[in-house]
């Protein structure tokens, strides 16, 4: 029988989400966005998507099947769409980035925030970890380098596209081994839920199998802030998108120096000054 992912909610402790991550290495979170931000947010990214194109500008055949002939993406989401901050920020979800991700760095950056949008005729992409960007840290005795979530943006289902997912799989000796089909389930989820994972567990786009509806994701990731994130953040978001935020959250999107906890090495600065100083912003 096909395996199924746990669902829960916050009101239900974050503690039960953790553990079913554990367990599994992904949970299905219902409720996770308020409806007002998740009715802004949809807004921004409709409009957005209305002037952005299919697929990618980058010739090699390997991006071009990861990302997705008929997917769009997009980022930049914070400059885009101010409700995007506050889901960037949401508490729970960061006291489980904290949770995973702590042990391992004193703090950690949005690796991205990034529309997938499936059009019809999307092909399901290959299974992967999303630890795969930083390769020399992916194998079954690696530290955890990054947290994602998969929220639906409209309901995700098994026709349109759901992200599959191999739960366990974040557990196994072997990262090279390939799952049986009964052992991959699928994210199916109403609109603002949000499905979290680890770094190490296998996962991939489902087929959009429709004739006439889009699948609306954003994926929504940390990475270790001693690692290299995948959106060149500060460069796409500006400097007055977080200006008047707290420290914690420029930090976030690294318009603040990485701290590297007892150790005096400095990372991410500007004259060797944290980075709104050396650039004499403040
Ligand atoms: O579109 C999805 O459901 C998953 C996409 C994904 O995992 C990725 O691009 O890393
Ligand atoms: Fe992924």
């Amino acid at each position: 029988m096909a395996p199924k992912l746990q669902e829960t909610t916050f009101a239900a402790g974050f503690e039960t989400a953790i553990s079913a991550i554990e367990a599994d290495g992904a949970v299905i979170v219902h409720d996770f966005l308020p409806a007002d931000v998740l009715s802004r947010f949809r807004a921004d990214v409709v409009r957005e998507a209305e002037r952005r194109e299919y697929g990618t500008r980058e010739t090699s055949e390997i991006s071009q099947a990861f990302w997705g002939e008929k997917t769009m993406r997009f980022t930049r989401l914070a400059y885009r769409s101010p409700a995007f901050l506050e889901i960037a920020t949401h508490a729970d979800y960061l006291r489980i980035a904290d949770h995973f991700l702590l042990p391992n760095c004193d703090n950690y950056w949005v690796n991205t925030g990034q529309m997938m949008v499936l059009a019809p005729g999307q092909a399901e992409q290959w299974l992967h970890r999303d630890a795969d960007n930083w390769n020399r840290m992916n194998s079954p005795e690696s530290i955890e380098v990054t947290i994602s979530c998969m929220f639906a943006i409209e309901d995700f289902t098994l026709e349109n596209g759901a992200t599959r997912v191999v739960p366990g799989s974040h557990r196994w000796s072997d990262f090279t081994r390939q799952p049986q089909t009964d052992e991959i389930t699928q994210a199916v989820m109403p609109a603002g839920s949000g499905m979290i994972y680890t770094g190490r567990v296998l996962h991939g786009g489902g087929a959009n199998q429709t004739a006439d509806r889009q699948r609306w994701g954003l994926h929504l990731s940390y990475v270790l802030g001693w690692l290299t994130p995948e959106e060149a953040l500060p460069l796409s978001v500006p400097w007055e998108v977080v200006r008047d935020q707290p420290e914690s959250v420029q930090r976030l999107f690294g318009w603040r120096e990485t701290l590297m906890g007892e150790s005096s090495s400095r990372l991410w600065t500007v004259d060797y000054e944290d980075v709104p100083v050396g650039l004499g912003l403040e």
